[in-house]
């Protein structure tokens, strides 16, 4: 039961008549929308080789069920074949199969992990998936945010900088007569990010596609917060998620169990929780959970390696632990083992 319905449940008084039950109600119901506003998601993700981001996108989904954001689009950066049908599979299995989802321009990385898990995934939980052509990450972007209010987006990357580098590169459409650059600035409230780390570093999200970041990040027009590789390395989760009930029949759960056997050859108990990081302090105030340092400047270099700058201010912040680790796992596995009604 929400918030909202506890205080309807509070109020159905019998003294009440009808006439000023459904007043009340409705403003009650406007105050809600106001004080309750969920925050507008477009959660762009590699979906593999590594399998936090399958923990992630669990996370945003028992959010949006929480009432706490929701789901515009889930995009994928990687333009492996198995990744976009992975992304949707997952959806359905949290009854969202409405959700659009694209997939990544011709230059973006391709590839999938050595386990084959996304094939396998594919095959246990939507078959029908498999081979299923998807549009641009792009188009999707474009179409979505022309149809949003004003800074009112928050765009979560879990993977590759090469939508967003194409995205910022697109120009005007039918679609939308701004250029993609534009309608960022127009639509976008922030961008969380797993990327970087932090005070400098090499990280894989960067790197990969270290054309994209360079430009991304030196043109991004919004201010943007970094989950770096420091704070999701020391957060363990995935364990009991693993150890849930198959017949829940749950990619999340197959995906944790699978993975944490076979992704490295010795097996892991529990395993970092890079991208599920981002998403929590996307959603909900980071305070909660960390510091947040800046503003300040990442500074990309060609390389793909990553600086900070604390004397420039471009709208850019970090994530910096606060609390031991535990208490962070805990929060995200809670998140992570939601289950839908079916
Ligand atoms: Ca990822």
């Amino acid at each position: 039961m929400n918030l909202f319905e506890k205080l309807e449940t509070l109020l159905i008084i019998n003294t009440m008549n009808t006439f000023s039950y459904i007043l009340f109600l409705f403003v009650l119901s406007g105050l809600y929308g106001t004080v309750f506003a969920q925050t507008p998601i477009i959660f762009d993700t590699d979906m593999g080789p590594d399998y936090d981001d399958i923990g992630a996108l669990a996370v945003l989904h028992a959010l949006e069920a929480n009432g706490e954001c929701e789901i515009l689009a889930t995009v994928a950066s990687d333009r492996h074949p198995s990744i976009a049908p992975t992304i949707e599979a997952i959806n359905t299995y949290f009854g969202r199969d409405e959700i659009p989802v694209g997939t990544a321009p011709d230059n973006a990385p391709d590839f999938t992990a050595g386990n084959d898990w996304n094939k396998k995934l594919i095959e246990r939980f939507q078959p029908g998936l498999a081979g299923k052509i998807y549009p641009d990450a792009v188009e999707i972007y474009r179409k979505i945010l022309a149809k949003q209010k004003n800074r009112s987006v928050t765009i979560i990357t879990v993977g590759f900088t090469s939508n967003l580098a194409a995205l910022l590169a697109s120009g005007p459409d039918d679609i939308s007569p701004l250029s993609g650059k534009d309608l960022i600035s127009k639509k976008v409230k922030k961008w969380v990010a797993m990327a970087g780390a932090f005070p400098e570093g090499k990280e894989f999200n960067v790197f990969k596609d270290d054309k994209a970041s360079w430009k991304v990040f030196r043109e991004w027009p919004t201010p943007i917060l970094f989950s770096g590789f420091e704070i999701g390395f020391k957060v363990r989760t995935g364990g009991k998620v693993a150890r849930m009930q198959e017949s829940i029949n749950s990619p999340v759960q197959w995906g944790y169990d699978y993975n944490l056997k076979t992704y490295t050859k010795e097996g892991e108990d529990n395993r970092p929780s890079w991208d599920q990081t981002a998403v929590l302090c996307a959603v909900r105030n980071p305070e909660r959970y960390f510091y947040v340092n800046g503003p300040g400047k990442f500074v990309i270099n060609e390389d793909g390696t990553n600086s900070w700058d604390p004397d420039t201010d471009a709208g850019h912040y970090f994530l910096v632990h606060k609390y031991p680790y535990q208490r962070i796992a805990d929060t995200l596995e809670e998140l992570m083992m939601y289950v839908p009604n079916k």
